[in-house]
C-alpha cells in the first residue's frame, strides 16, 4: 500500500482551568499538529504529536509542522509499512523524532482501518480491554495538591502523579508529606514528578527526607549524569522520563540499571513502532513504565491507550492522556473519555478514532 496523500493540520488546545504548571513551564493553550495520511485506495489514517510547551522537551509546535513538511514529499508514493516508513524517514531528516511518531501513528491507523484490525492488535495483542490511567497534578500548594489527591482517589484513579520543582524544595517535601496522609493505606501508587526541576543537592535531601514514603521519583533532575551521581544515595526508585529520548538512550539505562522504570512519551520514543520495542525492551528487564504523550487530543489519546492496552498488567504503570485538561473531543461519538481512573479500549479498526469532518479547519500544508 503506497502513500498517496498527506495533509498537515495546526489546532489550539486552551487548558481547562489553566495554567498547567511545571518545574520548567506554564502552559496555557498547547498548539497541537495533526497528520492525514490518505493511502492509494482512499484509505485514510490519522497521526498527532503536541509537545507541551516549547521548554519541556527539544520539541515545540512550529518544529513538528517544519518538519513534516521537510519530509512529506519525499514520503508521498512510498509504502505505508512502518518500518520502510522508518528508513525513509531518516533517510529525510535526521532525529526529529516527535515530528515523525505523527507519520508512524497515521501509519498504523491506515493498515489498521485497510485490515479491519485495531492498533493493540497490529503491536501484538492487547493484554486488557482497559487500561488504567494516572492523575497528574500542576505544581501547586501543599493544601491543594493534597484536596486534588483526594478527589483523584474517590474517582478511582491508582496512580497519582505529584509535579514538583522549580520552588524551594521545603514546599516540595510538605506536599509529599499532605498528599502521603491523603492516599496512605488505600493502595493508590505515588510518583513525584520534578520533570528536571531538582538539583542532586534537592533529590538527595527530599529522599532522606521522606524515607517512610514509597513514591517514586520521575526524572528528578535535568541530566542522565545527575541520575548517575544520585543513583547509589537515594532510598526511592527512580524513573527517567525526559532523558529517554531514543531507544539508544533506553537500552542503556534498562541494561546498566541506572533507572527503576520509565515515564515514556510515544511521540519522543518516534512513534508506536519504537514504542512497541521500547515495551519489549523493559519486559526483558522487568522494568514498569507507563504510556503516554506530553499533551495531544484523540488521536494522540487513542494511540497511548491502543499502547497502553499491550503492556503486561504488572508493567503497566498507567495511560496518561490529556483529556482532564482539554474541554471536548475531536471524535464526538468515540472520543476517548478516562471513566473511574481507567480507560476502554475504543472498538473499531485502526485507532479506533475519527476526527468529526472539518474540526481542524484547512490543512496548514498537503502533498
Ligand atoms: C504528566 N505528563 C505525562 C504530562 C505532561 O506533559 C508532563 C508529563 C510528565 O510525566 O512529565
Ligand atoms: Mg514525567
Amino acid at each position: 500500500m503506497k502513500i498517496k496523500e498527506i495533509h498537515i493540520y495546526s489546532h489550539d488546545l486552551p487548558v481547562k482551568d489553566g495554567p498547567y504548571t511545571m518545574a520548567n513551564a506554564e502552559v496555557w493553550s498547547l498548539r497541537t499538529t495533526l497528520v492525514r495520511l490518505v493511502g492509494e485506495d482512499g484509505t485514510e489514517g490519522w497521526g498527532e504529536t503536541c509537545p507541551v510547551g516549547p521548554t519541556y522537551a527539544e520539541a515545540h509546535a512550529g518544529g513538528a509542522v517544519a518538519a513534516l513538511t521537510e519530509m512529506a514529499p519525499g514520503l508521498v508514493g512510498t509504502e505505508v509499512w512502518p518500518l520502510s516508513l522508518q528508513r525513509r524517514m531518516n533517510g529525510l531528516l535526521n532525529g526529529h523524532n516527535y515530528a515523525k511518531a505523527a507519520i508512524d501513528i497515521a501509519a498504523h491507523d491506515l493498515i489498521g482501518k485497510k485490515l479491519g484490525l485495531s492498533v493493540a492488535q497490529l503491536l501484538g495483542g492487547a493484554a486488557v480491554g482497559k487500561v488504567p490511567s494516572y492523575y497528574a497534578t500542576s505544581v501547586g500548594t501543599p493544601d491543594d495538591i493534597a484536596r486534588i489527591a483526594r478527589g483523584k482517589m474517590e474517582e478511582g484513579y491508582p496512580r497519582l502523579q505529584v509535579k514538583v520543582g522549580g520552588r524551594p524544595v521545603e514546599v516540595d517535601i510538605a506536599a509529599i508529606r499532605k498528599v502521603w496522609e491523603v492516599i496512605k493505606g488505600s493502595g493508590m501508587r505515588l510518583a513525584v514528578d520534578a520533570n528536571r526541576g531538582w538539583t542532586t543537592r534537592d533529590a538527595l535531601r527530599v529522599s532522606r527526607e521522606c524515607p517512610d514514603i514509597p513514591f517514586i521519583m520521575e526524572q528528578p533532575c535535568n541530566t542522565i549524569e545527575d541520575l548517575q551521581k544520585i543513583r547509589p544515595q537515594v532510598h526511592h526508585g527512580i524513573y527517567m522520563d525526559e532523558n529517554g529520548v531514543d531507544l539508544n538512550t533506553v537500552v542503556t539505562a534498562a541494561g546498566t540499571g541506572l533507572v527503576d522504570g520509565f515515564g515514556m512519551k510515544v511521540t519522543r520514543i518516534g512513534g508506536l513502532r519504537n514504542f512497541a520495542i521500547f515495551r519489549d525492551i523493559c519486559a526483558a528487564r522487568n522494568l514498569p513504565h507507563t504510556c503516554d504523550d506530553a499533551w495531544g487530543g484523540d488521536i494522540l489519546a487513542a494511540a497511548c491507550v491502543q499502547a497502553g492496552a499491550t503492556i503486561s498488567q504488572k508493567l503497566c504503570e498507567g495511560v496518561w492522556i490529556a483529556a482532564p485538561y482539554i474541554e471536548g473531543n475531536y471524535d464526538s461519538k468515540n472520543g476517548i473519555r478516562i471513566e473511574g481512573g481507567h480507560i476502554a479500549l475504543p472498538e473499531g479498526a485502526g485507532l479506533g478514532v475519527t476526527p468529526d469532518a472539518g474540526v481542524f479547519g484547512e490543512p496548514v500544508a498537503s502533498f
